[in-house]
Formats: structure tokens, sequence, C-alpha cells
């Protein structure tokens, strides 16, 4: 009783107004599981492709119809009759059907729609929670959140280069009062802003996105922030950057791109500048792990700053590794980061994501599981989280309710394992 009898496809929104698809896949005829697919806007190059209509007329050429096509068309061919239980078979099928390497012929949302589709399919014929379908080892751990509460980069429209600046709970029982912290700081920062006269207004993932011009006085505020909410900064919450590099990276220098955008005079920093500087804001605040601090396409400073910070630090390639367990291999071989972070559309199917996340893990290399800027109300992410052990993941901030979605499902997940379940806190960094 396990067999798919129909896939069906819609055009949806995601969260910055921008089309996205939903999928809908049927089994026996009376089980219905439906998944919808994120969309990121700072991009590693060597993503898998997210498949655009390209018609000006419709939604500035973003419309996902062509995707919903290939879903209600191929796709659906291939693999009616197959069992949802055969998760890898099922993406293997598509994955070939595709046959390019950046699943740009079908598109990767639609690929990877019907994937994680079927993922919950087979939770539901199975009648069990997603976290327990998908979980190999039967052991459940919650993640530390990781939460963004100030954007910059691509997500805001504010002055500062760094795209997230995040809060990392530690030394906390439970993922409940983690999550607690990270509101009540949340809450105490918009305090912080108001009484310096900067807007409170939210970025893409809920963080503030204020006028305030560098990393440094942007940590400063967080550490007000976390003292006065009654915690303490680098004893119980420690704070984390994705610089998302990528994008103020030119020419083999890191430029001070909001700044040259404006037409403004900016500076210009070698990746060895870059990583003298990390090492200045960690000796001034309690940081504890950056996320794609150099490049893609900077593997030497990468490996230079790994040696120098490694030891120190979580350092997380996003843009880098881009979820491809061929790319993390060649990083571990190279001493490049310490930790991974996984975005299943990155990689397009549920199973490769799986690999890269077995990969990472044999490898003592950290993961950490991430929403994209773009996102909807699915929770997939937070299941897949607990599911894996991943040990972390980053969803966003305390505000906007794609992101809490997911902090509000792991709430529920929670509840439900009682003492079955733990909290990760034992992350090295
Ligand atoms: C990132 C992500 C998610 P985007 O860089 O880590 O926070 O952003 O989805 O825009 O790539
Ligand atoms: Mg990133």
């Amino acid at each position: 009783m396990d067999k798919i009898t129909d896939i069906r496809a819609i055009e949806i929104l995601d969260s910055r107004g921008v089309p996205s698809l939903r999928v809908f896949v049927e089994v026996e005829k009376h089980i219905v599981a439906k998944a919808s697919v994120p969309s990121g806007m700072s991009t590693g190059t060597k993503e898998v492709l997210e498949l655009r209509d390209k018609d000006p007329r419709r939604y500035f050429g973003k419309g996902t119809l062509t995707a919903k096509k290939h879903v209600e068309g191929p796709i659906k061919t291939a693999l009616l009759g197959k069992s949802v239980l055969q998760q890898k078979e099922i993406d293997q099928i598509m994955i070939k059907l595709d046959g390019t390497p950046m699943k740009e012929k079908l598109g990767a949302n639609a690929i990877l729609g019907v994937s994680m589709a079927v993922a919950k399919a087979g939770a539901k014929v199975k009648n069990l929670p997603l976290y327990r379908y998908l979980s190999n080892e039967k052991i459940y751990t919650l993640p530390c959140p990781m939460m963004n509460i100030i954007n910059g980069g691509a997500h805001a429209d504010n002055l500062l280069d760094f795209q997230e600046f995040m809060i990392r709970p530690k030394g906390f029982s439970s993922f409940k009062e983690a999550l607690r912290a990270g509101a009540e700081i949340f809450h105490c920062l918009k305090k912080q802003l108001k009484k310096k006269g900067l807007s409170t207004n939210v970025g893409d993932e809920g963080g503030f996105a204020p006028g305030i011009h560098t990393p440094e006085d942007t940590l400063g505020c967080i550490v007000e922030a976390v003292k006065e909410a009654g915690y303490k900064p680098g004893e119980q919450i420690r704070l984390a950057l994705d610089a998302a590099a990528n994008e103020f990276y030119e020419n083999g220098m890191y430029i001070e791109k909001k700044k040259k955008v404006r037409n403004q005079s900016y500076t210009k920093k070698s990746a060895q500048e870059m990583c003298a500087y990390f090492r200045e804001l960690m000796d001034a605040f309690p940081i504890d792990s950056i996320e794609d601090g150099f490049a893609e396409d900077d593997w030497k400073g990468w490996k230079y700053a790994s040696k120098e910070l490694g030891s120190k630090l979580q350092l997380v390639g996003d843009d880098i590794f881009v979820t491809n367990a061929k790319i993390v291999k060649k990083g571990i071989e190279d001493k490049v980061a310490n930790a991974v972070l996984i975005k299943l559309n990155q990689v397009g199917t549920v199973s490769e994501t799986l690999d890269t996340i077995l990969l990472a893990k044999k490898h003592n290399y950290q993961t950490v599981i991430s929403h994209r800027s773009g996102e909807t109300s699915d929770t997939f992410i937070a299941d897949f989280a607990v599911a894996t052990n991943a040990g972390q993941i980053k969803t966003g901030s305390l505000s906007r309710g794609e992101r809490t979605a997911k902090y509000n499902r792991l709430l529920e997940i929670e509840e439900e394992l009682q003492k079955e379940g733990s909290y990760q806190d034992s992350n090295p960094f």
C-alpha cells in the first residue's frame, strides 16, 4: 500500500513574494503529502539549477510553470507505480531522467519538490512523524538553534556587508530553553536599537536590519542585548557570523561592497587581512562560528584560514561546498573548513543531502541544517535536523512565520519525544 498514484505541482509564492513550487504526491489514491521548495539569494555558483520560466510577461521571468510541467509530465510518468518507501531509488530515477550534473533539464526545484514530498508520503504510509521515518539510527537529538537576529548583505537594504549575525546558545538543557533565550534577546535587541534611534524593521530572515555601519557596532549591540536579557555573553550565548563573502569578493579582494555600490570610498582586504580581521573580531567578541568568511573561488584563502583559525572556532562552508559530497570530500582532503552547511536545494534530492551529511560526520566535520532566505511555511528541515542528528540548525530570526514555523515544529518534536530525545549542545566549538 505504498505506490505512487499521482503527482501534481502548483506555483506558489515564497516569503519574498517570488514564485516557488509546491508538489503533491498521492499514494494509493488516499494519502497525499505535499512539500514546498525554498529559494536562496546569496547562492553558490555550483548549486543545482533552480528552473525559472524566463517569460518576462509573468513574475518578471521568475515563474515556475515549466518546473510544474516537468513534475506533472516526465517525472510523474517515470514515478507512477513506484513505492514511496524507496527514497533512494526514486531520487536516482529523477537524477537519471534529468541526466545533467546541475539538474538543469528538469530543474532542481522540480526534482527536490518531488523528493521531499515522497519522503513525507513515506512517513505517512508508515504512520510515523517525518523525523522518525527519516532516521537511520533511531536516536533523536534536537539541534542547537543559530538565530540570525541582525540581517545584512544580500538580505537587507542596509550598510552591513556581512549577511548574518547570529546568536548561539551554549549550555542549555533543552531546545525550548535555548529558543526562549534567543527570543528574549531578540526583544531586548529591539529595545536597544530603538534607544539608539535605529530602525527595528526586519530583513529577509526576520532579523533586524538597522542602519548600523560596522560589524563591531552590530556585535556590540547584540552583546548589550544579551546582557539586558539576563544572559552571560560568551558563557551562555556565543555569537556566529555568516559573512557570505562571495557577495563582496572582487578581483581576489574582499571589498566594502555596500559602500562601493553607494559610490562611497571603500577599503579592500586580502584573504590574509580578512583572516586577521576575523581574529580581531574574535578577540573583542565571543564569536565561535564563522560561515563563508571567504569566497567559494578563494580555496587558498579558505585553506589558510582553516589552518590559522580552524582549531579555535567552527568554520562553516556554505557556498564553497553547496552540500555537494564531491566538493565536501575535496574540502576534507585539503583541510578546508571544519563544518558543512546543509541545504537540500543546493544539491536537489533528499538522498544526496543525506549522503553529504554522512560524509561530513564520518570525517568529524560539524553539520548545520539550513533554511534559505526565500522560504515557505514548510517545516521539512526541522524534522530533517532531528532525523540526522545534525547538531545545529539555522532557520532565521525569532520573527516572520516562515522562520518561526521551523522553530515551533522543533518545540513540538521535543515535546513529543520527551525522554527519548536529547538536546545537542556538545559541539566542540
Ligand atoms: C545562507 C542562506 C541562508 P541564501 O547564505 O546561508 O541563510 O542565504 O538562502 O540567500 O543563500
Ligand atoms: Mg551562508
